[in-house]
């Protein structure tokens, strides 16, 4: 299988299959076709368009066979892997990991919108407004419920990583660069998103990249940068 992605500091669709596959050791080729120096760059456009007839990414390539939207990728990984438990085993834990997963993939356009995910950069606190507002209550609601009724086997939604934790990490992320506060339980999940080896390595790889995309830059003062190399940049 190979999975198609772009710049990992920004990509947060990419991060999604990319996290399920390498937490469950998957293996997979990585396919990172960098940004342009915006996002309807023509260029990177035709280049994944071979892969995903929309245009976007993540793509996974298996054989003939093309899959794109990251749920889509997901329930394909939990298709051909019927051994792992890419989904929660118990039934009504699975429908709500399939109805959280659906929420983030259709929602959260406020959040998502205000708060670009960018790995390399923690902004100052700032009031974002009544709608980003209730998307963060809706998500900590989300992770609450998920923790206090399926979580005690480990840190995770569902206590081990699962599809929707995969789902939800970009979250956790946009929490942490953008000095949004949360609850305990949400603030300890997101300390295990962070702790997965998995998301270790994305986010060791993405501060790495070279590439600087502006309109995921925030104009905002920076509390931490965490690629000081292109401080200058
Ligand atoms: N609903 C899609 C969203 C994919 C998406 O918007 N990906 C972004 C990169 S993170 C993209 O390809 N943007 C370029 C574009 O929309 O032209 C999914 O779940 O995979």
């Amino acid at each position: 299988m190979r999975l198609i992605i772009a710049n990992k500091l920004h990509s947060s669709w990419s991060l999604r299959p990319w996290l399920l596959l390498s937490a469950f050791n998957i293996p997979f080729e990585e396919v990172l076709i960098p940004f342009g120096p915006t996002f309807d760059d023509p260029d990177w456009k035709a280049k994944v368009k071979v892969h995903n007839p929309a245009g976007k990414v993540p793509a996974l390539v298996d054989g003939e066979t093309q899959v794109w939207e990251s749920l889509s990728i997901m329930e394909y990984i939990a298709d051909t892997h019927p051994e792992l438990a890419i989904w929660p085993r118990d039934r009504a834990a699975r429908a709500f990991a399939r109805n959280i997963s659906s929420e983030m993939h259709a929602g959260f356009s406020a959040l998502r919108n205000a708060c670009p995910m960018n790995l390399g950069k923690r902004h100052a606190p700032k009031d974002r407004g009544p709608k980003v507002a209730a998307d963060v209550a809706r998500v900590t609601a989300i992770w609450n419920e998920a923790r206090a009724s399926w979580g005690s086997g480990g840190p995770f939604l569902f206590g081990a990583f699962t599809a929707a934790d995969a789902m939800y990490a970009p979250v956790a992320t946009r929490l942490r660069s953008y000095s949004i506060s949360v609850d305990p339980v949400s603030e300890a999940y997101c300390d295990a998103i962070y702790a997965h080896p998995a998301f270790v390595s994305w986010r060791k790889a993405a501060l790495a990249e070279p590439w600087i995309v502006p309109e995921d830059e925030a104009d905002e003062p920076v509390l931490e940068n965490y690629r000081p190399h292109l401080a200058k940049a």
